[in-house]
């Protein structure tokens, strides 16, 4: 297949002025009505009429009024026109249930849904289908579902049809069309202009009881927005669908947001701690999404992380605004470490803003979305809070309406902070993680520290040029005080070195505080430094990052040597563990230990081919040895974090909880799980169900519990996603892959759907010494049930190819295996462009 290079950009050919949409619904034999008011380009170069289509069956084509027999092409049709503005129109028959890609106008459930982002739009008729191309629309649907939605404002209904009018120009991506027998939780939010909204949550009839929470985060957003960034909601009404078969999480079409409802539906009974803050989060990143994404979109799909690693930044300042902000960003850094650094350190390592691609699908990854959101970060610890606010304002004053590039987008803090952003553009066009390392010395009260930045190689990118990196630096003199606060450094050479003087003694560096670059920092030091770091450090981020450093340093001498843990990090754990000053929910993260991934990544770094058995044993061995040495301590901390009353879904309250599964989770290596089994029985939470249930599998335990769930359970397929997810990631290294066989062979397993595929083949991945058992059959089932998955939904087939990104770490053995894999999946007749591309990037 063709790739596509931004270097190749050219304006549209034509404009559109106005388009009106009907839908004439059917199953199998939908009609779609466009009526385009095109006209010319003045600033395009190519004069050719283009329209993107596929997999439509033209019934009739005009060009004002008069019928015309355009040319037609796997990809599109092409035609003469006149040369000024004309009326094209066009019906178009498209069959809704045999879309299995999900992609375009599909059926959910007897529901018919949407997804256009990022090219489904030319799925569902003839169209410019590309971001630069805005328009308003009008949309009438006609069906006999009771409940006919689209994006914009109703503008009249009547029995079986409904029209839609959307007065906000957008590009075609942010189409959206729903219909079906929906039920509704409803609210009316007043704007801070007075303007009421009328807010909506549409479901499945017999979910409206679990939509509660999911209308409250929206309501916070929309207040967020306001106070924060001054932005206010522009329609009468705002929708959101529940949607069970959605290839992503959910997607912000205007006015419309259509949501996987795993990213919706919560009640206490069936949704946990983490499903709740996801919920939050996800609800304020699609609604932020209507002035970053809508009113200002991407010019093409390379400014993908335009909108964004900017509203992925603005979802997590909400999270940290509602819940805490130290929690929240360890929380972001573990997510970025666990799947941007490991894309970036892999085969599959692409900038931020990317350059070419055969297949946009494959680009919504973690490196554009959350390194994305992590520039966002530094530029605004560059320019400061003001200089951040100001730039803000003027991007929204200056390109509302447009469709932006990433050049746009630094030219407006270059213009509002009068800063020079011409090297920080390198964050987005280099690829790969930068490695930063440092030495220090003391002489005559003055400190000094130097610095080396250097980033490895990756795909196409042989070398690279030094960035700049916002290095924000505290110190601490040896009895714990801090005598440097928190400063930034801005390093901009590839060696560079800071001083301070006036330090009557030599201090201790606190580097890199609350992660204020995405880069890996190397330092050898003593366990006594980190352990002297986590008791004092003042910055939370620092202190938790110290206590990680620790264990993956205990873990890779255990696994290098055999070396038991040391004291010095079970004693420093132990004393933080027992901070009642500290938040539990830091200490539920500082009590988590760095997962089987990560360690395979730090080993591979540090010249040692990792072996996933011998990380796990050593992880397991680790995990008894802290239940030991907090023995008489972890009944205490369980007993106390107890959370009385109903269960409410708030931070505190999750944060008690977390603290005391991580509690019961090492008792349960000292009591065989009784107590644990206790909690299971007597839990009246999925926080608290699950929780107890992980930790009795996790010690190989549970059987009876994972029947008495599953006929609990087995009518809410979102809980029915856990337990699959639960036995596929949880199981014994040399089970996994018979166990997930088992589960694909379950009634249950209803595998065209991407939730329930992911919950037992992306758990299978994720359960890293299970996935790389020495037999490869753990990959063989991988690989065969993404070769069944891509012949009929490529988007989710492709981005769980990821899987085998890995390969080039381990030994011979398992990479033959995985290059065999991925060989095999290479191999197969019919593949998709998606996979195709993803397969060969990996294979190299
Ligand atoms: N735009 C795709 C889904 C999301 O990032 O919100
Ligand atoms: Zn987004």
């Amino acid at each position: 297949a063709q790739a596509v290079h931004l270097s190749d950009y050219t304006p549209p050919a034509f404009l559109i002025d106005q388009v009106a949409l009907t839908f004439r619904l059917h199953p199998t034999a939908t009609r779609v009505l466009s009526k385009i008011a095109f006209r010319p380009n003045p600033a395009a170069t190519d004069r050719r009429f283009f329209l993107h289509g596929e997999q439509l069956r033209l019934i009739g084509a005009r060009i004002n009024g008069a019928p015309v027999s355009p040319e037609i092409t796997d990809t599109g049709l092409t035609c003469a026109v006149p040369d000024g503005p004309f009326t094209w129109e066009a019906e178009v028959e498209i069959a809704p249930e045999e879309n299995t890609a999900l992609e375009g106008l599909y059926m959910s459930n007897g529901m018919y849904c949407t997804q256009c982002e990022a090219e489904g739009f030319r799925k569902i008729t003839f169209y410019p289908d590309r971001p630069d191309v805005m328009a308003p629309f009008d949309v009438r649907i006609e069906g006999a579902a009771p409940v006919l939605l689209s994006n914009g404002n109703p503008e009249a209904r009547g029995e079986g049809w409904a029209e839609w009018h959307d007065p906000w120009p957008k590009p075609a991506y942010l189409f959206a069309l729903v219909a079906g027998d929906l039920v509704s939780k409803s609210d009316v939010f007043t704007t801070a202009s007075g303007k009421n909204v009328m807010l909506n949550i549409w479901v499945r009839p017999g979910d409206e009881d679990k939509c509660a929470y999911a209308l409250d985060a929206l309501k916070r957003s929309m207040v967020w927005d306001e106070q924060v960034y001054g932005r206010e909601y522009d329609l009468d009404v705002f929708n959101i669908v529940a949607v069970d078969d959605f290839n992503m999480g959910a997607m912000e079409n205007k006015g419309l947001n259509i949501f996987n409802s795993k990213y919706v539906l919560a009640s206490p009974e069936t949704a946990t701690d983490d499903d709740f803050a996801r919920i939050e989060a996800i609800i304020a990143h699609e609604y932020f999404h209507n002035w970053t994404g809508n009113r200002i979109t991407c010019r093409d799909w390379f400014q993908l992380c335009l909108k964004e690693g900017l509203t992925v930044f603005r979802d997590q300042q909400f999270s940290g605004d509602m819940r805490s902000h130290a929690v929240k960003r360890i929380e972001d850094v573990l997510m970025l470490r666990a799947r941007q650094f490991r894309e970036d350190n892999g085969p599959l390592a692409h900038p931020v803003r990317p350059e070419r691609y055969v297949e946009i699908n494959n680009f919504y990854t973690a490196t554009v979305y959350e390194k994305g959101a992590e520039l966002i970060g530094m530029l605004k610890r560059l320019v400061g809070d003001d200089g951040y606010a100001r730039a803000l304002d003027l991007y929204f004053e200056r390109h509302d309406g447009d469709a932006a590039t990433i050049e746009d987008w630094l030219k407006v803090f270059e213009d509002a902070t009068g800063r020079d952003l011409s090297q920080f553009k390198r964050w987005y066009s280099q690829s790969g993680t930068p490695r930063l390392t440092f030495t220090d010395d003391f002489n005559d009260g003055r400190y000094t520290l130097h610095f080396k930045q250097e980033t490895p190689p990756t795909p196409s990118q042989p070398e690279k040029a030094p960035q700049v990196i916002p290095i924000a630096v505290g110190l601490l003199n040896p009895n714990g005080d801090e005598v440097l606060p928190t400063t930034m450094l801005e390093m901009t050479e590839a060696e560079q070195s800071f001083s301070f003087e006036g330090l009557s003694t030599r201090p201790v560096p606190s580097l890199l505080r609350g992660f204020s670059a995405p880069v890996i920092v190397q330092r050898d030091t003593t366990a006594e430094e980190r352990a002297f770091l986590l008791a004092h450090d003042t910055d939370p981020f620092n202190k938790w990052e110290a206590g990680r450093t620790l264990a993956k340093d205990v873990l890779m001498r255990m696994v290098a040597d055999g070396a038991a843990p040391g004291p010095a990090y079970l004693d420093a754990l132990r004393a933080m563990a027992g901070d009642d000053a500290l938040d539990p929910a830091f200490r539920a993260l500082a009590l988590r230990l760095p997962s089987e991934d990560d360690m395979a990544q730090s080993l591979f770094d540090s010249g040692i081919t990792p072996d996933p058995l011998a990380i796990h044993a050593a992880c397991e061995k680790l995990k008894t040895a802290v239940a030991r040495h907090l023995s008489d301590l972890l009944p205490r901390l369980h007993d106390a974090m107890a959370c009385p009353g109903p269960y409410a879904p708030d931070a505190r309250n999750a944060g008690r909880r977390a603290l005391r599964q991580a509690a019961l989770g090492y008792l349960s290596r000292l009591d065989g799980g009784a107590l644990a089994a206790a909690r299971y029985a007597e839990a009246d939470n999925m926080t608290d169900q699950l929780g107890a249930l992980s930790c009795l599998l996790e010690i190989g335990e549970g059987a009876a519990e994972v029947a008495g769930f599953f006929r609990q359970w087995s009518a809410d397929r979102l809980v029915m996603d856990k337990w699959f997810a639960l036995q596929a990631g949880l199981a014994a290294p040399h089970k996994a892959a018979s166990v997930a066989r088992s589960l694909t062979e379950h009634p249950d397993f209803d595998w065209k759907n991407p939730n329930r595929f992911r919950a037992v083949i992306g758990a299978l991945a994720t359960n890293a010494a299970g996935f790389h058992d020495p037999s490869g059959a753990s990959y063989d089932l991988v690989a065969d049930w993404l070769i069944r998955l891509d012949a009929i939904n490529p988007q989710t087939a492709a981005r769980m190819s990821t899987a085998f990104e890995t390969w080039a770490r381990y030994d011979a053995d398992r990479q033959a295996l995985m290059r065999g894999a991925l060989e095999r999946i290479a191999a197969r007749d019919g593949l998709s462009r998606d996979m195709g591309e993803m397969v060969g990037r990996m294979l190299g």
